[in-house]
């Protein structure tokens, strides 16, 4: 059933159980990688929300601490809610986060805290001090629409840091606050930046190095830098590349449709991202947060709800247009012995069995070479601006021209159940091609009453050497996928009924008339990490 033991993830992060939302204040400390997180300590729906906490040497083996940040003061008595982490420049980290301090009404306001205990590497104990909060919505201001501090950067003698916000119905805002002492902070007349999207949850603003795939410290200054937010209304964060200077204090996104072009980090069930920059590897790291797709009842019967992505190395791409994502290499220390299949033909309408390790818990990387791009098909332009409805219309099963190909993962061994991971290459208006990644969950389980949307999104690649890539974590009840060496990601949550354990299968398919071929397909089975305990 849905409540299976076999559905709870293995590797990706949870605490043991109860409900778990937003990362918050991510941070290395003296060897150490914390991780914050929303969490529920009564029970797995949301509510009661304080900061709990796990450390971690390398990003994937995790140990649960007490919970760092709870309701124990004016400003925050009613829930502690998301909010970052910065290091100041005497090596004092600072978390700063959104308090609610009044009842039944979720009015917002910013509060900061500190180590108890500086020696302490695992950062136990925190204080508030008596000056909070440190920023209050003022008159005009949407007080229920104003939360999730940014970690903070420092240029010109000033720190600087975002709140997230909402002007009259539509305005989503980055509001811009300044300090000279990290205790007092003014709020610059304009904000960083806004637009007609929507309440902005969770910004992230972060500067990105042109080349290379190494990070930058928040307070470095980029070339380009990156906006990220959460947008309430569609429940998807959405970032977009632009430029920033700390006289003009406003961020411009590079292209004019930035806001309303609809960048995201995952075209799947991720949300409430945050990023931070690892001092040690010299990157910049993802994490954000997927919740389930099952309903109410069953969060509560299984007692959890809730997980974490796999934290994400991201750097920006060589035409400067969109960020990359690939999982930390610290990931593939859980990889069991391979299995491989080499330069293997997939004709139109077949499939094979990736045999020889359970699947159920797997990695797997796959590169394919596509030959006869001309048998793309026409892109409807209808859906041309629409990753999503073009794969609700061309799912896995409608044979195509160019695709659909790619993986069955979770898959039962007579394919009643199989959530597919694929790529389709259609022809578009000017003659260059389109590529489309999708997950199609609608045959992931035979169990009824589930949600099981598709997600996709469009592959920005040149597709024209026929070569293109796919990597799928799978984790018994989330497939977690990079297409295109991270270009487009998307991470589904399923709950097959049979497809679980030993009974999880993989193949690779092709529901198109174009011949495809599996260059090289390595596939391992994944280890079980620390994880908090559990
Ligand atoms: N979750 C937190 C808020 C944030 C939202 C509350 C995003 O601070 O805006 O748990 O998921």
């Amino acid at each position: 059933s849905i409540v299976s033991p076999l559905l709870r993830t293995g590797y990706h992060f949870q605490p043991p159980m109860n409900w778990i939302n937003d990362p918050n204040g991510p941070l290395y400390y003296k060897g150490w990688y914390h991780l914050f997180y929303q969490y529920n300590p009564k029970g797995a729906v949301w509510g009661n929300i304080v900061w709990a906490h796990s450390v971690s040497r390398d990003l994937i083996n995790w140990i649960a601490l007490e919970p760092a940040i709870k309701p124990d003061i004016p400003s925050d008595q009613y829930g502690c809610w998301s909010g970052s982490t910065t290091m100041l420049a005497d090596g004092t980290p600072a978390i700063l986060y959104t308090g609610i301090d009044r009842p039944n009404i979720n009015y917002q306001v910013q509060n900061i805290a500190f180590p108890k205990n500086k020696s302490d590497p695992l950062l136990r104990e925190w204080v508030k001090p008596g000056y909070n909060p440190i920023a209050s919505p003022e008159p005009g201001m949407n007080a229920t629409q104003f939360r999730d501090p940014t970690t903070a950067w420092y240029a010109d003698g000033h720190w600087r840091m975002l709140v997230g916000g909402l002007k009259g119905d539509r305005r989503g805002v980055a509001y811009l606050y300044r300090s000279r002492d990290f205790k007092t902070w003014v709020r610059a007349k304009h904000p960083l930046h806004s637009a007609l999207t929507g309440m902005w949850e969770c910004p992230d603003f972060f500067p990105v190095q042109v080349s290379g795939q190494n990070g930058l410290d928040t307070s470095e200054s980029g070339t380009k830098y990156v906006l990220k937010n959460s947008l309430d209304l569609t429940r998807y964060d959405y970032y977009t590349v632009g430029t920033y200077d700390n006289t003009t204090e406003r961020y411009v996104p590079g292209n004019p449709d930035g806001d309303y072009h609809r960048l995201r980090y995952d075209y799947g069930n991720f949300y409430a991202s945050k990023t931070f920059f690892d001092p040690v590897k010299r990157r910049r790291i993802l994490l954000g947060w997927a919740n389930e797709s099952d309903s109410v009842t069953y969060d509560k019967a299984k007692g959890w709800a809730g997980i974490h992505a796999i934290p994400r190395k991201i750097w920006l791409d060589p035409s400067g247009k969109q960020l990359v994502q690939w999982p930390v290499e610290e990931l593939e220390k859980l990889r069991g012995k391979p299995v491989s299949v080499s330069h293997k033909v997939v004709a139109p309408g077949e499939h094979f069995e990736v045999t020889g390790l359970g699947t159920y818990q797997a990695d797997v990387e796959v590169s394919f070479e596509v030959s006869g791009l001309e048998k793309a098909e026409e892109l409807d332009p209808a859906y041309a601006q629409d990753a999503e409805k073009l794969c609700g219309v061309k799912g896995a099963d409608v044979r195509g021209g160019v695709g659909p190909f790619g993986l069955w993962v979770l898959a039962s061994a007579g394919l009643e159940e199989k959530t597919a991971v694929f790529f389709r290459v259609f022809k578009g208006g000017s003659g260059q091609h389109v590529v489309l990644m999708c997950t199609d969950p609608t045959k992931s389980s035979l169990s009824p009453g589930l949600y099981k949307p598709t997600f996709a999104g469009f592959v920005d690649t040149d597709i024209s050497s026929g070569k293109i890539s796919l990597r799928s974590l799978v984790d018994r009840s989330v497939v977690e996928s990079f297409g295109a060496g991270g270009k487009t990601c998307i991470l589904s949550r399923v709950y097959p009924s049979i497809a679980i354990g030993k009974g999880a299968h993989l193949y690779v398919f092709n529901n198109g008339e174009a011949e495809i071929k599996v260059s090289q397909l390595t596939a391992w089975e994944m280890k079980k990490p620390l994880m908090n305990g559990a």
